[in-house]
């Protein structure tokens, strides 16, 4: 069942607190007759590209009608980096950034938007209107939830919709129960709000014991750690990893393939990273990433302890790259760390979204890691085998050639623990950025269940 929390009326996402990415932030302002300017810029910019102009009425308390900005993601072309940080201090929110093209995902208000228009850069709107793409969603998960109250899904119906996380994690104990003799529920940490790191731990009948003596005569088990949900409204990467589980235990009676690697393999598999953020993404703010250390949250991706302070981390609270006050400051990123440290894992994969990107080692430096050759080529056997079900390409890069970032988890695998490690940001390539359309759960499930199963067959002996 779908809740929400009771919100005031009125609140719009300029209430919310002003996101960037690096830097100071200062609150936007809006009167009314600079918005209803704006409104009136962007409505001739996006009549001018042929986009439709949403513009949602809010009631104030004296009863009159006003408009809330309405906030549009755009995939902007700066010229140089000049350009690049102009953009930043007046975006919003931003989205995405790849530094090789060069191109930066923004969520910008209309007055953003007319500024935009007059320096003459290219760019595009990826969704005219943020906050009308979650209201339609939510409106959706609403109505699944009255129809689903009735008539509970089936298991092959669970996957076609998104699920909170009571729901995952509803899901991982069922999965346990229904093959007890293949996985079992653990609880890796606690967040800051006191919500469990709920993992599935796929072990398959040999018991467990990553190093003992599976059912596969022929080679050591090995054992891979899979998570996903470190950013709070990246939903398809919980879903994609919960069905990743799914397919692994409801197939290992049928499937061959999934059999080996079951047998073969034992995968902890751990959907919501964040479950504070994740929460709040559901039921207050769509669009929040962090967790919820106090007002701003913390980047738990930029909270572990390798390289951590470094470029492409923020010191400023409010900033979306927000490092926090210390290495490991967060529980969510200690509990994961202490998982990893806790016994050897082979391999990990940290899943996003959104981008198609098939990202290595290292994240927080462009110095080719040593083992470059090999993290790359297990890139692109995971790259082949995603294009092999449905035709999507995702590019394969190391991750500061992309943007650097440091104090993430993939390089913490990699540099303390030896792990291969690997981000992958799933669909969209851009689109509709962090709300992808419930039908592509399943292929995308598809994508990352083949990048797994083909980064557990790539792995040196
Ligand atoms: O910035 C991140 O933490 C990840 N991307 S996301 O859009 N999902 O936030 C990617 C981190 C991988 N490393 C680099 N891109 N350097
Ligand atoms: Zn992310």
């Amino acid at each position: 069942m779908m809740r929400r929390a009771p919100e005031d009326p009125t609140r719009t996402r300029r209430d919310a607190p002003p996101w960037r990415w690096l830097g100071t932030p200062s609150p936007p302002r809006y009167g009314r007759w600079t918005a209803l300017f704006g409104l009136v810029m962007l409505a001739g910019l996006l009549v001018l590209i042929g986009g439709r102009v949403p513009t949602p009425a809010l009631s104030t308390e004296d009863g009159m009608a006003t408009h809330a900005p309405v906030l549009a993601a755009v995939r902007v072309t700066p010229r140089s980096e000049a350009e690049r940080e102009t953009v930043l201090t007046r975006a919003i929110d931003v989205w995405s950034e790849h530094v090789a093209e060069p191109t930066l995902d923004v969520v910008l208000d209309p007055e953003g938007l007319a500024w935009l228009h007059t320096q003459g850069l290219a760019w595009q709107v990826l969704v005219p209107d943020v906050e009308a793409v979650a209201a339609a969603e939510r409106e959706r998960l609403e109505a699944v939830a009255v129809a689903e109250a009735q008539r509970p899904p089936t298991p092959d119906q669970w996957f076609s919709e998104y699920r909170d996380l009571p729901a995952i994690h509803a899901y991982l104990e069922d999965l346990a129960a229904l093959r007890p003799d293949l996985a079992t529920v653990q609880t890796l940490g606690t967040s800051l709000q006191g919500r469990p790191l709920l993992a599935l731990r796929i072990h398959g009948q040999g018991g467990g014991q990553a190093g003992g003596q599976g059912e596969s005569q022929h080679q050591p088990r090995r054992r891979m750690l899979i998570d996903s949900g470190l950013h709070a409204r990246e939903w398809i990467s919980m879903m994609v990893t919960t069905c990743v589980a799914d397919r692994l235990v409801r197939g290992y009676a049928d499937d061959p393939r999934l059999r080996r690697f079951v047998d073969e393999v034992e995968l902890v598999v751990l959907p919501v990273s964040n479950p504070d953020g994740y929460e709040h993404s559901w039921h207050r703010d769509r669009y929040w990433r962090k967790n919820r250390r106090d007002e701003h949250g913390v980047d738990l991706n930029r909270n572990f302890g390798l390289a951590w302070g470094g470029e492409g981390s923020s010191d400023k609270p409010a900033s979306q790259v927000y490092r926090g006050s210390a290495p490991f400051s967060e529980p969510e990123s200690q509990a994961i760390a202490s998982a990893m440290e806790a016994e050897r894992f082979d391999a990990h994969v940290d899943f996003h979204s959104y981008g198609q990107l098939l990202l290595h080692p290292w994240s927080h430096t462009k110095k080719p890691a040593a083992d470059h050759a090999y993290l790359h080529a297990l890139a692109k056997d995971m790259g082949d085998a995603i294009r092999a079900q449905h035709g999507e390409r995702y590019r394969l890069i190391a991750g500061a050639s992309l943007y650097p970032a440091a104090g993430t988890l993939m390089d913490w695998a990699y540099g303390t623990r030896g792990t291969p490690s690997f981000v992958i940001e799933l669909r969209p390539r851009g689109g509709t950025g962090f709300v992808l359309p419930p039908e592509q759960i399943r292929p995308t499930c598809d994508e990352g269940l083949a990048a797994v199963l083909a980064l557990a067959e790539g792995l040196a002996p």
